[in-house]
């Protein structure tokens, strides 16, 4: 059982910036799933994903792994011979419970492909060779200056056929739809018992911390990278995936 998300419940004087710490931890399993919508199709399928694509015998990442929700995913559905995933995220309090909740699914599932988590910044992180790649909502909160040279050390390290799976929440350079858009997320939001009050704090600690691309920013970044093709995968309102190949 996880804690439910009442973070931003009363009133701050002051917001202060959004942070991972032990916090978010406790509560994040409730929080992501009532603010992303999708979340949960989005992680049962990234394990479908990566079954078509891992290679037997190589390393499957999973950056900014926060819980592990992806790593757990791939854990039940990767099939693919002498798999094993590493799971790296810069939060500590993240880490911990990460680690803890890798411990439970080995005690319910046999023979669940390795998976260690580590705590690094996947911004200067040195990837190996490795055959996928999930960043799961993580890229929006690398510094926008940093993102190019991350792709391009995933894309270096992909092997030939590897895959990225990037989920983001998006920006719309046209107006309208971004209102609207966002007038849905916020009313996904109320729907999951979020008050108003909540919402626009939450939104005041989260805006300096999380900055999203549009979809055009993404794909040309993603060729600028050396990606070969990218597409969509999934979207729901103002959130979405996509696979990006070598
Ligand atoms: C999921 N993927 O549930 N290095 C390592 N980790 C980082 C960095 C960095 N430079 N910057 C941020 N993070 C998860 C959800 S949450 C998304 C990902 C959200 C980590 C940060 O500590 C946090 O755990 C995660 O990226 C983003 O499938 O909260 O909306």
């Amino acid at each position: 059982m996880t804690d439910l998300d009442n973070l931003f419940a009363s009133p701050f004087s002051k917001v202060a910036d959004f942070a991972f710490d032990e916090n978010v931890a406790r509560v994040f399993p409730d929080m992501i799933k009532r603010s992303v919508p999708g979340y949960p199709t989005i992680i049962e399928s990234i394990g479908l994903i990566a079954n078509q694509y891992a290679r037997p015998n190589s390393i499957i990442y999973d950056l900014g792994c926060s819980l592990g929700a992806a790593t757990q995913s791939m854990r039940r559905h990767v099939s693919s011979e002498g798999c094993r995933i590493i799971a790296i995220d810069n939060a500590q309090a993240m880490v911990e419970r990460c680690r803890e909740y890798l411990v439970a699914q080995d005690a319910m599932i046999e023979e669940a492909i390795p998976a260690e988590v580590i705590t690094g910044d996947i911004v200067d992180y040195p990837l190996q060779a490795c055959s996928v790649v999930v960043l799961n909502f993580t890229l929006q909160f690398i510094k926008p200056g940093e993102r190019l040279a991350l792709l391009r050390a995933i894309r270096q390290a992909l092997l030939p056929g590897g895959v990225l799976i990037l989920s983001e929440k998006l920006n719309f350079a046209e107006p309208s739809t971004q209102n609207s858009l966002e007038e849905l997320h916020y009313a996904f939001k109320r729907a999951n018992g979020y008050s108003e009050l909540e919402i626009a704090q939450k939104r005041s600690a989260i805006e300096n911390v999380m900055l999203p691309d549009t979809l055009e920013q993404h794909q040309q970044r993603l060729q600028q990278a050396g990606f070969e093709h990218s597409h969509i995968w999934f979207q729901c309102l103002n959130f979405c995936s996509m696979i990006a190949r070598t």
